[in-house]
């Protein structure tokens, strides 16, 4: 009977169930922008979860297919996709899901906007958010290179509204030889062409997104001789159509699809370049610095994807526990199930408040608002949040499967797609380690001075929130872990004797 049937886990509107996310949208934004904000969030919700959940389903279950040849054994290394996923790019240009933050109706808020747009849509997105990523991270480049004229049809396609001109775009950098160290592991080598483009020969070992219209690259570029600079300076980055307008591939071959363990949804390539006609958008030799604009927006990206699987698996483990009995009651009276719950429900709020600090910096420093110190704010926790919120997310995903007992681990509940695509997030856009060493980059280029504006910004919330009674035990943890801090850089003289302390 009907009675033997466990109900499933689900959640409505995301947004209105949100309250975290509502209750920040209130104390943060303007009224003006908060009122049309909230209009067009509350409908989006509605679009998510009558519409594009589904579409996220379908691209799971019928995830790109390679084709090398055609039936009469031409190479034609064709990747299919399927409808859902195709039309996951529609939706996305509908929404604005890249527009928003380079159109700024609301000036430094806007960007804070798109991401909470892009925080809704990840869970629900079938993958599409990783091409999303690179997007962005594409158009900021461009943008940060001064919009020069031969870019203009890219940016605007990247940035537009109109499902038809809409473009999404890959972003190559791992080779065989490095993924982390890409200034010695890159072999690619770019010919100059007497038309002034260039020719670009090597293999990119992991391509995401593959069915993208645009690719940014790095290439070394070969002098007359045919010699190339080692290294980081030999470097520089290129942008490149991958097919022409009938579709056939730019002088490129694909290998093969990669068999993954997660993004299944999402095509990911090994790719010969043999040839494929590209543009030099960078000065020579300054390839790693100006793809690192791209590196910063889809590492905050990975931090919105994080944070968004956290949010779906322990909304989904609340709203079972709601409807799940055992030893005759349901687990939301079970304080021992409750207390797993609420340690990851204090994870997620943690993270998307963090979340939410970065892409505010980020709106305030697109429109020249942000004071030197939320600059240096930025950078350094720009990579922090990306290495904490991918193990975070690996963690509690696990966690939250076991919420959801025997049937957190069947495929069919959907749940471990979830769990799949969370592992990612701590490997690709730079490893756990890599990213470590980002911060001390970041440390190093500033002289110390990030760790100073650090302090000072974690002090005074730390004095905000001593008002509140109820958070004594962790501010006053939080106190002593400053303290400490501070008493070891004055110990070590300065800010940048810590600095070249932790360096070494
Ligand atoms: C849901 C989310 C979806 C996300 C979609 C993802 C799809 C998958 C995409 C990928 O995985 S793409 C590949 C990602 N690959 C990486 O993240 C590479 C990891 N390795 C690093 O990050 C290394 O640290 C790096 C390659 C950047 C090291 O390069 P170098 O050349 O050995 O470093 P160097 O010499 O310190 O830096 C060169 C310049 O870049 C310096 O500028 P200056 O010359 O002006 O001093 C650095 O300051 C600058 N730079 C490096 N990292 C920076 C940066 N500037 C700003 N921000 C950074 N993060
Ligand atoms: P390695 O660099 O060989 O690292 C191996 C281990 O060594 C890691 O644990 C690393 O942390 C550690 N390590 C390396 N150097 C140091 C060091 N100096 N100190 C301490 N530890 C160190 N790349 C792209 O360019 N474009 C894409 O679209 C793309 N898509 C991807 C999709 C998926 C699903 C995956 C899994 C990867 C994708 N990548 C892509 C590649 C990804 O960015 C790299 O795999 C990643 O940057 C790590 O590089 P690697 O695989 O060469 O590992």
């Amino acid at each position: 009977t009907e009675a033997l049937f466990q109900e499933q886990p689900q959640t409505g509107n995301q947004y209105l169930e949100d309250t975290l996310l509502r209750s920040y949208l209130k104390t943060h934004l303007p009224p003006k922008v908060l009122e049309e904000v909230h209009q067009d969030l509350e409908r989006f919700g509605n679009r998510l979860l009558t519409k594009i959940q589904r579409l996220s389903w379908e691209c799971e279950l019928n995830p790109p297919v390679f084709r090398q040849f055609d039936a009469w054994g031409r190479r034609v290394d064709r990747i299919h996709t399927c409808s859902a996923w195709r039309r996951m790019k529609e939706i996305s240009a509908e929404e604005g899901l890249i527009a928003e933050a380079y159109e700024k109706r609301y000036s430094n808020w806007s960007r804070l906007y798109q991401a909470v747009k892009l925080y809704l849509f990840s869970s629900s997105s079938g993958g599409f958010s990783c091409p999303l990523a690179m997007t962005d991270g594409a158009a900021k480049v461009i943008e940060s290179l001064g919009n020069p004229g031969s870019l203009k049809n890219a940016f605007d396609r990247l940035t537009s509204r109109d499902p038809e001109k809409f473009w999404t775009s890959g972003q190559w950098m791992t080779e065989r030889r490095g993924g982390s160290d890409v200034a010695n592991g890159t072999e690619t080598v770019a010919r100059k062409q007497p038309d002034g483009t260039y020719r670009l020969y090597g293999f990119k070992w992991f391509t995401s997104a593959a069915d993208s219209d645009m690719a940014l690259t790095l290439a070394r570029i070969a002098d007359a001789e045919g010699q190339c600079t080692q290294g980081s300076r030999g470097l520089s980055l290129f942008f490149l159509r991958v097919r022409d307008e009938d579709g056939k591939l730019n002088n490129i071959q694909v290998q093969r699809l990669k068999d993954k363990l997660g993004t299944r949804q999402m095509a990911t390539a090994e790719l010969w370049l043999q040839g494929a006609r590209a543009e030099l958008i960078s000065a020579e030799g300054r390839g790693v610095a100006a793809i690192s604009n791209m590196l910063n927006i889809t590492r905050i990206h990975n931090v919105i994807g994080a944070v968004a699987s956290m949010r779906r698996m322990i909304s989904l483990s609340r709203d079972y526990a709601c409807k799940r009995v055992a030893f005759g009651k349901l687990l939301k009276d079970h304080p021992l199930h409750m207390q797993t719950l609420a340690r990851m429900e204090v994870q997620v709020r943690g993270a998307f408040l963090l979340l939410m600090e970065i892409v505010r910096l980020l709106g305030l420093a697109e429109t020249n608002l942000a004071s030197e110190q939320e600059q240096l704010l930025l950078r350094l926790l720009i990579p922090v949040a990306k290495l904490y919120t991918g193990k975070q997310a690996s963690a509690v995903a696990v966690e939250a499967m076991e919420s959801f007992g025997g049937q957190g681990y069947m495929e069919d509940t959907g749940l471990p797609v979830i769990l799949r695509d969370a592992l990612v997030l701590s490997i690709w856009e730079g490893t756990t380690n890599i990213l470590s060493l980002d911060v001390l980059r970041s440390l190093a280029k500033s002289q110390g001075q990030v760790m100073a504006v650090f302090l000072s910004t974690v002090q005074k919330k730390l004095e905000l929130a001593s008002g509140t009674e109820q958070l004594s035990p962790a501010v006053q943890r939080a106190r002593e872990a400053i303290g400490s801090l501070q008493q070891f850089m004055a110990a070590t003289g300065s800010e940048r004797a810590l600095t070249m302390e932790l360096a070494a």
